[in-house]
């Protein structure tokens, strides 16, 4: 098993979740757990449950500490963010805190997560029944209402005291600090892998110029900080199977200070294709602007109120800008020997970065039809 070098797979032969529930105060007899999700970074299981007749589930995650240093720390922002949302919750009439924000269950010690003997990190959720995630969008009420949710968890945050929560991981989405760490694994060409990605190197390097324009905006003062979620993937909010509404925002390991920008563009990259994200068949790989068009209403419905006017002019370079820092990322993964991201194939961050980089190149030919829709949105 691969697990001692680095996080390529993952099976529930490499844990033993039984051990793990017996560390949080869990209703009914353990049955069992499979692995869960499409996620790149964490380990993610859902356990079962006899509680009497029914069965019931919940949601275990191994922190990967490689990517995220201090788990603690880490877990002191979700508590701070998951509670602050849930006392917004509870004060709105017919909200249901338990479904639309994540609850941590604490472990029998009091923390918010268990430590194993192997130094693993462990958390526990409480699972969101009725609910589920989409790894492509299926369509433009899919793409509004995934918006309108990340917009949501924005706003219930501006108010969120202080002090600053903690940065995660630094830098997250500094896309020249990013440019330099591809720069550097082209130099390096650790598994000689340039010769293999010369087009997307290419690629890359003729759009330099337009990696520092939002953080220069951010360093300046001119456009501000704010708590964003920073992993506004389409997969990671929950979509309500009766309604198709969005339920709840997940995934929060990278709430931290970022832009709102980031969270926009993140959204654009993940759903405006109509494809999965490591599609290899280049004709599969399209922009979809009605999806854009859904994402920008959506999203300006719940944001529009606090964005300012520089934020929503930037809308639609930030879903250029997102999709290529993490182009570069998974580029940078591929020439570096996947190394951060889960991979289950050869040539896998390959094809990621062919998707991000086609859709860039869409995007860029869109350019003026996008910005358009933003201006016409309200309110
Ligand atoms: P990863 O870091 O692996 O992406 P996520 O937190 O996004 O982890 O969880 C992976 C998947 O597990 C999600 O896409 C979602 O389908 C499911 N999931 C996560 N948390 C819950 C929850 N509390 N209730 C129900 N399903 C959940
Ligand atoms: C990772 O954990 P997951 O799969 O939701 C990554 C994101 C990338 C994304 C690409 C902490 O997100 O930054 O955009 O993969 N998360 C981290 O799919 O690096
Ligand atoms: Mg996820």
């Amino acid at each position: 098993m691969c697990r001692a070098i680095r996080l390529t797979c993952c099976s529930v032969m490499d844990y033993d979740l039984a051990e793990i529930v017996k560390h949080f105060p869990l209703a009914g007899t353990f049955a069992g757990a499979a692995p869960y999700g499409s996620g790149h970074i964490n380990d993610t299981f859902r356990s079962r449950f006899r509680l009497g007749a029914r069965t019931v589930y919940t949601i275990q995650q191994r922190i990967n500490h490689n990517v995220f240093k201090n788990p603690p720390e880490l877990m002191d922002n979700i508590l701070r963010v998951t509670e602050h949302i849930r006392g917004k919750l509870a004060a709105a009439p017919g909200a249901d805190p338990d479904r639309e924000t994540l609850t941590v269950i604490r472990a029998a010690d009091g923390k918010p997560y268990h430590r194993d003997a192997a130094g693993n990190t462990w958390r526990t959720y409480i699972f969101i029944d009725g609910a589920r995630t989409y790894d492509v969008c299926t369509g433009p009420a899919q793409a509004r209402e995934a918006a309108k949710a990340f917009g949501k968890f924005q706003q219930m945050l501006v108010d969120l005291p202080g002090p600053r929560l903690r940065d995660t991981i630094p830098y997250f989405h500094h896309t020249p600090r990013r440019f330099a760490a591809l720069e550097a694994a082209i130099a390096r060409d650790s598994h000689n892998r340039c010769a293999a990605a010369k087009a997307q190197i290419e690629f890359a390097m003729a759009r330099k110029h337009e990696t520092t324009l939002v953080t220069d905006l951010l360093e300046s003062g001119a456009i501000p900080e704010r708590i964003t979620h920073n992993d506004t993937k389409l997969n990671n909010v929950m979509l309500d199977d009766a309604d198709g509404r969005g339920v709840c925002v997940i995934d929060l390991d990278t709430v931290m200070p970022g832009s709102a920008l980031y969270d926009f563009g993140d959204l654009v990259r993940t759903t405006t294709r109509t494809c999965k994200e490591d599609e290899p068949d280049p004709a599969k790989v399209l922009f979809d602007i009605a999806m854009f068009e859904a994402l920008a209403q959506g999203y300006l419905e719940t944001a529009g109120a606090f964005l300012a006017p520089k934020e929503r002019d930037l809308l639609t370079f930030a879903g250029r800008l997102i999709t290529f820092t993490i182009g570069i990322r998974f580029l940078t993964d591929y020439l570096a020997g996947d190394v951060y991201f889960k991979t289950h194939r050869p040539g896998q961050n390959l094809d990621r970065t062919n998707v991000q980089f086609r859709m860039i190149a869409q995007m860029e030919d869109q350019q003026e039809r996008m910005e358009t829709i933003v201006r016409t949105c309200a309110p």
